[in-house]
């Protein structure tokens, strides 16, 4: 790195993420499913790749309702997976090399399969409250009007305990009441247990549904999630991030990444910073094509609605604080077949967006794949594979839809399902993922878009996102330079300026397919712009006269 003027330096910021959805990733034993020795053949490829942190979807024991989500027991490898000992092997494996491991941390609910929800269920008395229970009638009478992230209620009836559970996500996800002062010890045990083995942090998948109303009263129904103003940022919620820091986290030099519901970037200057969490990931910005509605409405990009949202927390969280980058991870469709074009130019569409990704203030998060440019699928029904693609698929033809073919377009757009279709490693057969039977579709263009091709290939995605990652380890400016939205009512171009000292540089990017005519004489003035780095070949570096952007052409100019 450079040398840079008192910035706030932290290895987590200076680090790009890539996330590795085990499943889906390498199948060492061509069971059709990604396994931890997968992985580990494959750390040399992502040490390549010039990653310096890995973020581990769940691996644990778990009956696999919502692919690991669903936690069975903490402290094991699900037999899927691998051992203990691979996953100690994959440790010391990424640490060898100078990369780091982050485990993903769910106890916003766990399996009912866990031995807790066991011994509850059977009304052992220490287990007795580890859940929200609740009286109701079997019949139709859950005990308040809370609605499920996957759809539905977010009640169950149980009949061995003859009450309600409430379950936030799937029905096999009770939620863990944290009132409770021993579900908090053991999940800090638990917590203490995974860093004492060396781990370098957590990512928290929703972490900020973990209190809730006391008494769990009914929520207003005004559309969208109904009650989640009783267990999103509950009554308790600081109590236990206070409680969590002090007794797991306090002293280690560890990265946190919060999964957080609607939070917004004022709301996450009080859960970062110092104490708090490293960086959250919100998801403000995956709404910017759903118009008014919700994940399954499909709608234009609105860019104007993603600058404010990008700008908002690039200002808030400027002085205290971190942003984490992403555009895609495994609940979300491929970047490029949704925010770029997955046609014509998806070369050019996914190293725009790389750029983009790669330019902004916070630690970029790449999701595997994404590397390579890889696209959405197409989906005929007996395909899905993924809880909340099938709940809605069979609430839309309950409530709405004549048949799947309505339904259709929605899931191929935005299903989770298109996340996490098995790595293309080659062209060969199930994209040398497996040599079995995949447990989900290889997408059919793997053999134009895979690893090997893009090795080949001087001009692919892969060398571009090489390239971006070798700059940003470079300059401290892509890392610690500030950000200031640069033409904020164009309707085509995201366009901002970075700055560092005596540093500055000119980030655009042309999110359409239209070829925009752009003037950055004011903020060039006479000074020569080097092209850094850009998705075209181009040559006027004479900013003084306005520039032509090809389509989804992106371009960085050092002005320094
Ligand atoms: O996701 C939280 C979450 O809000 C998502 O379920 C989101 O609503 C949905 O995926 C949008 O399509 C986390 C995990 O990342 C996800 O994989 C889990 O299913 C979920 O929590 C429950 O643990």
């Amino acid at each position: 790195m450079t040398d840079a003027p008192d910035v706030d330096r932290e290895w987590w910021k200076e680090a790009v993420v890539y996330q590795v959805y085990p499943r889906s990733f390498n199948d060492s034993d061509g069971d059709g499913i990604g396994d931890i020795p997968g992985i580990v053949e494959k750390v040399d490829y992502l040490d390549e790749l010039g990653v310096d942190v890995v973020w581990l979807n769940p691996v644990y024991e778990s009956p696999m309702a919502d692919n690991g989500y669903d936690i069975a027991d903490y402290q094991s490898i699900h037999p899927e997976f691998g051992t203990m000992d691979d996953w100690e092997r994959l440790l010391q494996e990424l640490h060898d090399r100078d990369m780091r491991l982050i485990m993903d941390l769910v106890v916003n609910h766990t399996s009912d399969e866990h031995e807790w929800f066991v011994n509850s269920r059977e009304g052992d008395e220490q287990y007795d409250d580890y859940y929200h229970w609740q009286q109701g009638d079997a019949e139709d009478d859950a005990p308040n009007n809370w609605s499920s992230f996957f759809g539905g209620s977010a009640w169950s009836y149980d009949d061995e305990r003859g009450e309600y559970y409430l379950h936030l996500f799937d029905e096999k996800q009770p939620d863990l009441n944290w009132r409770n002062e021993d579900v908090r010890d053991e999940v800090f045990e638990m917590m203490n247990w995974w860093l004492e083995k060396g781990i370098d942090g957590f990512r928290m998948d929703v972490v900020n549904l973990i209190s809730k109303t006391e008494g769990l009263p009914d929520g207003a129904e005004v559309g969208g999630l109904t009650g989640e103003e009783h267990f999103v940022d509950g009554p308790n919620i600081e109590q236990y991030f206070e409680e969590m820091y002090e007794r797991t986290l306090e002293g280690r030099d560890v990265m946190t990444v919060g999964e957080m519901i609607n939070v917004d970037a004022d709301r996450a200057t009080e859960y970062v910073g110092e104490e708090g969490f490293s960086m959250l990931i919100h998801f403000e910005h995956m709404g910017v094509d759903t118009g008014d509605g919700g994940k399954w409405t499909l709608a234009d990009l609105d860019l104007g609605e993603l600058k404010r949202i990008i700008t908002d927390w690039q200002e808030t969280l400027a002085e205290e604080g971190w942003n984490c980058l992403y555009l895609s991870n495994h609940d979300q469709p491929r970047a490029v077949s949704r925010f770029g074009d997955d046609g014509e130019y998806r070369r050019e569409s996914a190293k725009m967006l790389a750029t983009f990704l790669f330019t902004l203030q916070g630690t970029p998060f790449v999701f595997q794949g994404q590397e390579i440019g890889m696209t959405n699928a197409d989906w005929d029904r007996q395909e899905i594979r993924d809880v909340e693609a099938e709940n809605h698929v069979d609430i839309a033809l309950d409530e709405w839809a004549d048949s799947y073919e309505d339904v259709r377009p929605q899931i191929e757009a935005r299903s989770r399902d298109n996340a996490r279709t098995p790595m293309q490693w080659s062209a060969d057969e199930n994209a040398g993922f497996s040599e079995g039977d995949p447990w989900i579709k290889v997408n059919e263009r793997h053999d134009e878009i895979n690893v090997e091709a893009a090795h080949e290939d001087a001009e692919s995605v892969w060398h571009f996102y090489r390239e971006l990652i070798d700059l940003r380890e470079d300059r401290d400016i892509f890392v610690y330079g500030d950000y200031e939205l640069l033409l904020p009512d164009h309707s085509e171009v995201f366009a901002y300026r970075r700055t560092l000292g005596d540093e500055e540089l000119l980030v655009v990017c042309n999110f359409f397919e239209g070829e925009p005519e752009l003037d950055l004489s004011e903020f060039a003035g006479d000074r020569e712009a080097d092209l850094l780095v850009g998705n075209y070949d181009a040559d006027d570096e004479n900013l003084a006269e306005p520039i032509r952007l090809r389509p989804y052409e992106a371009r960085v100019y050092d002005l320094s």
